[in-house]
């Protein structure tokens, strides 16, 4: 077995992996990605929605976003909804921002085609994955495809294969401190062929749990409702999720939520995790491998984008200047932002799910709302917040 040799090898082809591959690829930096599902799979998996105005922006200047700028949603605003009221955070007047809704899936078939298309290499259904030798200036990544194995010699790897990947367990647990959260729900999602019923997302607080109206596009929506995380998926027919759904979401007489066939439903946990340091030797953690955010504040990919552009720029100086000392850094630069982000997230979340017995906790969440909508400086701050803090 005759190893291949590359600078950058990177675990995962979700936007962490493949971002990082088209930015060095701009850079003149060589990367193969080793992903463990088809290219349909990756394709295919319906995740977030939310572009941040810094991501939309970095794609475009990626030259990857022509689709996105035919296709995405541009919003300036969000819906809040509780108590019986509804109330408009308006992002351009707080921020003279926007943000875009497109798909992750589309994001991910954007960036598949541009790498394939600039002949980068992306190994999909590779088995086996391992990494090792992080700790010298050659560490490989290692894998099976059709029962042969395979081995790629790097300068460095990139950790971007997701929470549940490879990398972040390959480093010894004692390099490492882990941040964790659990939180006592989750969200059933759903996927509807039903026009969207308003042309922005709505966040409702509501006594029976919280819902969330969103998109994908003029014909779909894509909605949730807060659950137990371990609810079974077979105790929620079609008509009982649009019911909940109805009443969650009930806007007054005005409005009215469209129903249609459902085309996907699922189940997901809530967790708030970060490790430090997000590197280990020659092995760098972008993305979820390295945290994960509940998805209320709709962070975790924009998240994973920030890091990998801090990478990529580390990298690249890397290899014009040969010096280590960005990539010394980048732990403690991307760092920055995922403990701004995990705070929003943790914020947005507590503010908006209703959570057992205690109701003090109901009287300060609508304090809270009433103070999010009433305060400009509130609403400005999360605002700020939602549309992206500038990136670094
Ligand atoms: P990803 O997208 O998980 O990509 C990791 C990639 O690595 C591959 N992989 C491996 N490859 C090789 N060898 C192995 N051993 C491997 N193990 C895994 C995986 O197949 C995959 O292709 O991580 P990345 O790139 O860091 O991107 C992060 C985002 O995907 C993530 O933060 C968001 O999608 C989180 N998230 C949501 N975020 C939002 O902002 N809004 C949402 O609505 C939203 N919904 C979701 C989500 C995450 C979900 N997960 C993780 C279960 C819904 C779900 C179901
Ligand atoms: C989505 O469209 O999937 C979505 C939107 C906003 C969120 C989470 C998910 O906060």
């Amino acid at each position: 077995m005759n190893p291949t040799r590359t600078q950058v090898g990177i675990v995962g082809a979700g936007p962490a992996g493949l971002v990082l591959s088209h930015l060095l690829y701009l850079e003149g930096i060589e990367s193969i990605v080793v992903e463990n599902k088809t290219r349909q799979y990756c394709e295919e998996r319906i995740r977030a929605g939310v572009l941040e105005w810094g991501t939309v922006d970095l794609l475009k200047e990626m030259g990857v976003g022509e689709r996105m700028t035919r296709e995405g949603l541009v919003h300036y605003g969000i819906e809040l909804r509780f108590a019986g009221r509804r109330h408009r955070i308006d992002f351009q007047d707080l921020t003279g921002r926007s943000i875009t809704v497109y798909g992750q899936h589309e994001v991910i078939k954007d960036l598949i085609q541009a790498r394939l298309a600039t002949k980068g290499r992306i190994v999909f259904e590779a088995n086996e994955v391992r990494v090792d030798d992080l700790d010298t200036n050659r560490p490989r990544i290692l894998y099976s495809t059709a029962g042969e194995s395979h081995e790629i010699h790097c300068d460095f790897i990139a950790g971007c294969d997701g929470f549940h990947g490879i990398c972040r367990p390959s480093i010894p647990a004692s390099a490492l401190t882990v941040y964790e959260r659990e939180y006592p729900f989750g969200w059933l999602g759903i996927l509807a062929q039903a026009p969207p019923s308003s042309e922005e997302l709505i966040y409702a607080y509501h006594d029976r749990g919280f819902a969330l109206h969103s998109m994908r596009s003029p014909q779909i929506t894509r909605l949730y409702l807060q659950c137990s995380p371990e609810e079974d998926l077979a105790e929620w027919s079609d008509e009982r999720i649009w019911r909940e759904l109805q009443l969650r979401l009930a806007g007054g007489k005005d409005w009215r939520l469209n129903e249609g066939p459902i085309l996907q439903k699922g189940v997901t946990g809530m967790r708030s995790f970060v490790v430090e340091p997000m590197q280990n030797g020659r092995m760098f953690l972008a993305g979820d491998a390295a945290h994960i955010v509940p998805p209320t504040g709709a962070k975790g990919l924009n998240l994973a984008v920030a890091d990998v552009r801090v990478l990529a720029r580390s990298l690249k100086d890397f290899y014009a200047a040969g010096r280590m000392n960005a990539l010394a850094k980048y732990s403690d630069v991307c760092l920055r932002r995922v403990w701004q982000v995990q705070r929003f997230s943790w914020w947005m979340t507590s503010m908006l799910h209703r959570h057992e017995g205690n109701p003090f906790d109901t009287r300060r969440q609508l304090a809270e709302l009433d103070y999010v909508t009433n305060s400009r400086a509130a609403s400005q701050s999360l605002a700020e917040n939602y549309v992206g803090l500038p990136m670094e």
